[in-house]
């Protein structure tokens, strides 16, 4: 028999209970009881969900409150010095190390937060240095094993590998200068030892020790700590399934092969190609093979055709008893569940399969590739056959005015008229000081923002009264600013539910969902649309908020869009056309709209890429490619302006070292980005290479709702003109303020502004 396993799956509640309950929490509206209770009745709707559908391995331990990564911290005692002390319970000191904490004369500020891998997942970046003193503090893996094993459910705890979890690491404020968080392997490995012979006792049978790291060119470099840490956690460990995703393991796979291991699962839905070599490497070995073969990251369908292939083929290899069909990776990337959406039509419900009705394709595709009778598992096979051929049949529509659109783009539309210099000079009309203050976009999306959205949802409201509540929020927006002094205005975004659901609405090609729901990080969960088929604009998107903005104000208004990358990053793309050609689409669409900005007045545009570095594929191989054609559909919808339309570009990131000279090549006239957790590092990186347009490093932190101080954002700033010019610096925070709410919101920005004039007595 072969069995089926999912890897992980979406820890939020299919009616997002988490959020409610962590936040209710946090605004100190209910106890910890209430969240232990509500996490335990998520955890055992997913476990028994998995169990109906016929799921042999069921994974538990990989729940999480915030974050899977900051709970493996948590477990192990990795848990800065800043947090010690405090007098907080354990789980307040949780969430402190996770989004900050500024209360009752406590004021720390949160951990790092980085994208998981290649995706729009964040995770709190474990912080450790010579003198980190592990210990299981709790055992959430057996806590949950146990949790489930009492429903009647036996699971396969899911464990973040020892190698993985410290190459994420980064080396704390206190860490000696040579330190590597690496080094630390002889030190945890006695806590992973504990935890997995814990484990063992317990009774399970299996553990999924992630070890994504693999999949990465930093896997290469630990070739000798594997070596070294598996034979010891095997030792004592039930059987060890290593588990790689989101990428291929190239030359990896012959050192992973020579590990103690009892099982490996490898991506075949992002590497595929990788299938011969890795059943070559493993075949005189008694290593299981899990197959990755539904995909963790994709919304579509998948083809039980394909999947049964590749099964065939392990299968005839090594026997039945030696493969695994499984989620390609964890289904966290996806939403819970079909079933909650009942606005999707029927021919669009039957392209897509969210988190629980992948479950139920890895169960059905491991049953056909046992070989079984049964009638319900021939009739899903065949219904699937009908509903890839149907889609297939769909993709052959395609919009010719747009694919002629895109066919005839020209080398010229890539670049702006002049170089930076004397756009820099034209854009003197912009009437800006030095140092000109700013923010990112969004304020505050208040419960009356949020209230009203709905009440137009629901038809409670009409069209013409939302508009007037949005004109009325941009308006207060706009006075705001005033008021306390920014120099460059932003309309605040209160229309837009989603930065790229927005977009996704007004264009032609997406679909959406009602309750789709995924988590980027903490209790911030998004909504990515579907792109299911060619895109277009229909009609202008944003015109007429930034033309009422500006209207209101003598000030520079900045126009505000979502970039062609960033909205293809978050949305599921379509799986049957290429990523670049959707990318050129949405960037002809979205140069439509840049130009009729420009046209209605407005000086200065902001075409956000968050999603640009996260799309960067894990294998430098593959890098240039990316970087070509994403760079270019940048360029593509933001050149067709004048030298006086100043271009801003926004990054929430800091890692820019490997990417640098793609943004350089971006050649957008003001960058913004993140920083203010960052050492200074990043900047040294845009000084070693002489970054030559305007650049605005972020002053302080937007994830979390602590108040900086002015004194604390004029320290940065000085810090900044250490590497940056200062005829160059723009003053901004880090992000968009739509998470945060209006007090800190308006003493922040007042300590910011502040801290600006400063920095123009000064220098
Ligand atoms: N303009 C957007 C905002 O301010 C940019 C967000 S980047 C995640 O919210």
């Amino acid at each position: 028999m072969v069995a089926s396993s999912v890897l992980g799956f979406p820890r939020i509640g299919a009616n997002r209970e988490i959020k409610k309950v962590v936040e209710s929490y946090w605004a100190g509206k209910t106890n910890a009881d209430e969240v232990t209770k509500v996490a335990a009745e998520v955890k055992k709707s997913n476990w028994t969900e998995l169990k109906q559908r016929g799921v042999t391995y069921i994974p538990s331990g990989d729940f999480s409150l915030y974050d899977h990564v900051l709970d493996h911290s948590a477990a192990f005692n990795a848990i800065p010095k800043r947090y010690h002390g405090l007098g907080l319970s354990p789980l307040d000191t949780y969430f402190a190390m996770a989004r900050g904490r500024q209360a009752d004369g406590v004021d720390v500020p949160a951990g790092e937060m980085k994208k998981w891998f290649d995706s729009n997942y964040h995770f709190l970046v474990p912080e450790l240095d010579q003198s980190v003193e592990f210990k299981l503090n709790f055992n959430k893996p057996l806590e949950e094993f146990n949790e489930a094993k009492a429903l009647g459910i036996t699971t396969r705890p899911v464990v973040l590998g020892p190698i993985t979890y410290l190459a994420l690491a980064k080396a704390s404020k206190e860490a000696k200068p040579e330190f590597e968080p690496i080094s630390l392997l002889s030190k945890i490995l006695p806590v992973y030892k504990q935890l997995l012979s814990e484990l063992k006792s317990a009774g399970a049978e299996w553990v999924q020790i992630d070890e994504p790291i693999l999949v990465t060119d930093k896997g290469a470099n630990y070739e000798a700590q594997y070596a070294s840490a598996y034979p010891e956690l095997v030792a004592v460990a039930p059987k060890l399934l290593l588990t790689t995703f989101y990428g291929r393991l190239e030359s990896n796979v012959n050192f992973i092969a020579k590990l103690p291991i009892a099982g490996l699962h490898i991506d075949l839905d992002r590497a595929h190609e990788q299938l011969d070599k890795t059943i070559a490497a493993i075949s005189s070995t008694p290593i299981v093979l899990s197959l990755g073969v539904v995909s963790g990251r994709s919304v579509w369908k998948t083809d039980f055709a394909v999947a049964i292939k590749y099964a065939e083929k392990a299968i005839s290899a090594l026997g039945q008893d030696r493969v695994i069909i499984g989620t390609a990776s964890t289904v966290l990337h996806i939403p819970v569940t079909l079933a909650s959406e009942n606005k999707l039509t029927e021919q669009q419900k039957d392209w897509f399969s969210f988190a629980l009705e992948k479950a139920s394709e890895v169960a059905t595709i491991a049953a056909v590739v046992s070989g079984s009778q049964d009638a319900a598992v021939a009739a899903a096979l065949e219904a699937n056959r009908t509903s890839i051929a149907k889609r297939r049949d769909f993709e052959k529509n395609s919009d010719d005015s747009v694919r002629k659109r895109v066919a005839s783009i020209t080398a010229d539309q890539y670049e702006r008229k002049s170089p930076f210099a004397t756009r820099l000079a034209a854009q003197k009309v912009l009437n800006l000081p030095k140092f000109p203050t700013t923010t990112i976009g969004s304020f505050p999306q208040t419960k009356e923002i949020r209230q009203a959205r709905a009440k137009l949802g629901k038809g409670e409201i009409s069209e013409a009264e939302y508009e007037e509540f949005i004109k009325k929020e941009i308006e207060s927006a706009v006075r705001f600013q005033e008021k306390i002094g920014l120099d460059l205005l932003v309309h605040g975004e209160p229309e837009r539910n989603d930065m790229v659901q927005y977009f996704g609405e007004r264009l032609s090609g997406f679909v959406f969902t009602q309750n789709a729901w995924v988590q980027s990080y903490g209790s911030r969960y998004v909504r990515p649309p579907i792109i299911v088929s060619d895109v277009s604009r229909k009609a202008p998107m944003t015109v007429r908020w930034s033309e009422y903005a500006q209207s209101l104000t003598s000030k520079p208004m900045k126009g505000m869009l979502t970039g062609p990358v960033t909205i293809l990053n978050w949305s599921f793309p379509r799986v049957d056309i290429s990523r670049e050609l959707q990318a050129q689409q949405l960037a002809l669409a979205l140069r439509d709209e840049v130009c009729d900005l420009e046209a209605a007045g407005i000086k200065a545009i902001q075409v956000d890429e968050p999603a640009l570095r996260e799309g960067l594929p894990l294998r430098r191989a593959d890098w240039d490619s990316y970087l070509n054609w994403a760079g270019n559909t940048f360029k593509l919808s933001t050149a067709g302006v004048g030298d006086h339309t100043q271009t801003h570009s926004h990054f929430c990131y800091s890692d820019f070292d490997d990417i640098f000279p793609q943004i350089q090549r971006l050649d957008a006239d003001v960058i913004s980005i993140e920083a203010s957790k960052s050492d200074m590092k990043l900047l040294s990186t845009f000084k070693h290479y002489g970054y030559s347009n305007s650049i605005g490093p972020g002053v302080y932190d937007v994830h979390s709702p602590r108040v900086p101080g002015d004194a604390e954002i004029q320290e940065r700033l000085k810090s900044m003109l250490a590497f940056l010019d200062q005829s160059l610096l723009y003053v901004n925070p880090d992000c968009g303020l739509k998470t945060r709410g209006w007090k800190e919101t308006e003493a922040s920005l007042v300590n910011l502004v502040q801290a600006a004039r400063w920095a123009r007595e000064t220098y």
